[in-house]
């Protein structure tokens, strides 16, 4: 029995390999061994290569690694490999065990090729042996997008033998004494799946297409079914040269820099300095909610998919009703879509309580209060809900913009008081913006980045101040997109420059989404801050004085038939011509390099203060943000991995010369952005307490 044991995921690090290969020649040399069994010790079976080893090698710091050499080992043994998995056999942990001659798993199994997640594709034969067990197919779909595959579905396409009910390593034992002594197939010997060229063509077609849709923009998974197609083709020890010469190309891509980045990253944003590992944390059992509407319903939905009981308050009947119908309809698409079945629709949905009145929140343990974007309003139920909560219930206001301090001066224990900014829909954007108070206890932020967690969410702390790190920054990119058109640039030029950046939707769409009245009370709430003769953007403003909401009227920048579909509106590009007259703006022809450039170094920027005030404790934080929130492109790592990519001299120089055409109200480089940039750094390296340090 060969066991891995390298927590926490069994990851191939150095040393791993090489055990197994010494493993393998133990057995083969021991005449009493007749069949070796391989299982990985703790939580999991082999998660895969050792990402952290990835950076050497493009670094130049060590040559390139390979794990053939452990993969011919094994699936030369002459005595049966039997690879015995439990919790995630992934990218090279799939591939060794395919090297194995049998495979069997418990039910709760899961395996998968996600390494185009990071960028890459299966470089250790994952291209070669899993048509031959899967079938072209299926091999293709896992490799190009990387979902894991659970263990009912491996034992049907081919990749697993058996199911065992029961412990693993009994059931292990007991397969391996049935095949032992028997002669083994090689998987690199089973040709008969991978059918023929005329069959295989309309099946690489369709992956293909579904790729380019489902991946715009990202090189691995059109590389990675290159790699399946190549195993179709070529005899075997061909197919994995071409496998290696794909990976390599991937693997020295900024793609793939940028896809590793965004994985360390939703990692690193859990660790926050000053809240250690083992700080107490509340219990939250139950959970209360102020305000059904599209948000309130949203976050009371994550908390029942979590299997947390819920109420959700609000003041009219007809508010309940629309609330719950919509939640109802969430789930039931969820159910049509083949998610989960009817019964787990039920479950949840029977623990979410509608309710008019306070009636139970006095045993919640934690209140989140979700009502319409206004300071007046929230501190009256921020008052209400102190009276009523139990010591130790933690309250968080789904405030998007607003002042968490002054919520919190609203009641008797400010230091129970944290922002939960969710993103819409709730109940699917993976971001969760946590937002500290000045008198935020730890135990209430280190229960809040443990709730994320639970909720499925990745959480990002984040300082308080207005729009803290994610609308601060989108606010100086929706900006400039409305500066462009009033410039000369037309509503789909500007989206359409952002989205073949890569953005999830263009910046003028995304006002119309999220409802244009929105940003327009948080103007009108914020106007007596705006700074006299600094410029703002007209036209919004416009469109909401004739009602033009956005997709909930039917009409904003575009005009939306019942399908919400956008299309052009002539009378807007009429009323932009006039609003700009008016301001005696010069309209001009404007390349869409720099209507990426004035939107994505705004962000940037802005990015660079954020980072120095330390609302945001890293640049990767910012990262993180904007690819779970706000529909970055994670192969192009985020914002500030982004400009570190161009070089931030470059960025630099750009920003000053629209501070020369646009002034230093808008564009003022950020002083840390200079630093950096005038000292050849990076935003990945910018680390304030060193740098304060270094500075006293
Ligand atoms: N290499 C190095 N570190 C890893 C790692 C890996 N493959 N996987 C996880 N970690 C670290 C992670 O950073 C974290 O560290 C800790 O382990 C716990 O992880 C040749 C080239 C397995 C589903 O893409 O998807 O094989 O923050 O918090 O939520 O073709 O980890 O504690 O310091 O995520 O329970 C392919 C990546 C690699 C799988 C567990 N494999 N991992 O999730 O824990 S490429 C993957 C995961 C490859 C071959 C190619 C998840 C998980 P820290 P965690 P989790």
């Amino acid at each position: 029995m060969i066991t891995i044991n390298n927590p926490p995921v069994n990851a191939l690090s150095p040393g791993v390999p090489e055990g197994i290969i010494e493993g393998i020649e133990t057995a083969e040399k021991d005449p009493d061994v007749r069949a070796v069994v391989l299982i990985g010790g703790g939580r999991t079976f082999i998660a895969g290569a050792d990402i952290r080893e990835f950076g050497k090698v493009t670094s130049g710091e060590k040559p390139r690694f390979t794990l053939h050499p452990v993969l011919n080992k094994i699936e030369d043994s002459r005595k049966p490999v039997v690879m015995a998995i439990h919790g995630t056999a992934f990218g090279g942990g799939l591939e060794v065990a395919m090297a194995g001659h049998y495979r069997i798993a418990v039910g709760s199994a899961q395996v998968g090729q996600p390494e185009v997640k990071l960028g890459i594709i299966p470089g250790a034969g994952g291209t070669q042996r899993l048509p031959r067990l899967a079938g072209v197919a299926k091999a293709a779909e896992m490799c190009a997008f990387g979902e894991p595959v659970d263990a009912r579905s491996a034992l049907a396409a081919g990749i697993l033998d058996k199911i065992v009910e029961g412990d693993l390593l009994t059931g292990a034992l007991e397969f391996a004494r049935g095949v032992a002594g028997r002669l083994a197939y090689k998987t690199r010997e089973r040709n008969e799946k991978l059918g023929d060229p005329t069959a295989n063509a309309p099946i690489f077609a369709a992956v293909r297409e579904n790729a380019r849709k489902t991946r715009r923009g990202q090189m691995a998974p059109l590389a990675a079914i290159d790699g399946v197609e190549a195993a179709t083709r070529l005899p075997f020890a061909d197919g994995i040269a071409r496998e290696a010469e794909l990976f390599r190309v991937c693997l020295f891509s900024v793609q793939s820099k940028a896809l590793i980045h965004a994985f360390f990253g939703e990692r690193a944003v859990a660790k926050i300095p000053d809240i250690p590992k083992g700080t107490k944390t509340y219990d939250i059992k139950r959970a209360a909610i102020v305000g059904a509407g599209t948000m309130g319903g949203g976050i009371a939905m994550n908390y029942a998919n979590a299997g947390i009981p819920v109420i959700v308050k609000d003041t009219t009947q007809d508010a309940l009703n629309r609330g719950m119908a919509t939640i109802r309809k969430n789930y039931e698409n969820s159910v049509k879509k083949g998610r989960f079945p009817q019964a787990v629709l039920e479950q949840r949905w029977a623990l979410i309580t509608p309710q008019l009145r306070y009636a139970g929140f006095e045993q919640a343990d934690i209140i989140v209060e979700a009502v319409f974007e206004g300071m007046a309003l929230k501190r009256q139920i921020f008052a209400e809900i102190d009276k009523i909560a139990k010591p130790g219930c933690v309250l968080a206001s789904n405030t998007s913009t607003l002042d968490i301090d002054e919520i919190a001066s609203a009641t008797t224990r400010p230091e129970m008081v944290i922002g939960h900014h969710f993103f819409s829909p709730a109940n699917v954007m993976r971001l969760l913006e946590i937002v500290r108070g000045k008198a935020t206890g730890k135990e209430v932020i280190a229960t809040s980045m443990a709730l994320a967690k639970k909720l499925n969410k990745v959480g990002v702390l984040a300082g308080n101040c207005r729009g803290f790190i994610g609308n601060r920054m989108i606010h100086c990119y929706g900006r400039e997109a409305q500066f462009l058109v009033e410039e000369g640039a037309s509503v789909e030029a500007v989206d359409h420059a952002l989205y073949e950046f890569g953005m999830a939707m263009g910046p003028l769409a995304m006002g119309d989404l999220a409802g244009l009245d929105v940003g327009w009370r948080i103007r009108k709430e914020f106007k007596h801050l705006e700074k006299p003769g600094v410029r703002v953007p007209l036209v919004a403003d416009r469109l909401c004085e004739i009602g033009r909401y956005g997709q909930k009227t039917g009409m904003g920048w575009y005009l939306y038939d019942a399908n919400r579909t956008p299309s052009w509106d002539p009378d807007v590009a009429v009323l932009i011509e006039k609003v700009a007259k008016e301001a005696g703006i010069q309209r001009r022809t404007i390349p869409a390099e720099e209507i990426v450039e004035r939107t994505i170094y705004a962000l940037v920027n802005e990015g660079a203060k954020i980072l120095e005030e330390g609302i945001a404790l890293r640049a990767v934080d910012i990262d993180v943000v904007y690819l779970n929130g706000y529909g970055f492109p994670a192969w192009r790592g985020g914002p500030m991995f982004y400009a570190d990519t161009i070089g931030l001299k470059n960025v630099l120089a750009k920003i000053e010369e629209f501070e020369s055409k646009h002034g230093p109200d808008l564009w003022a480089p950020a002083p840390l952005l200079k630093r950096l940039a005038e000292s050849g750094k990076t935003f990945e390296s910018f680390d304030r307490d060193k740098e304060s340090a270094a500075g006293a």
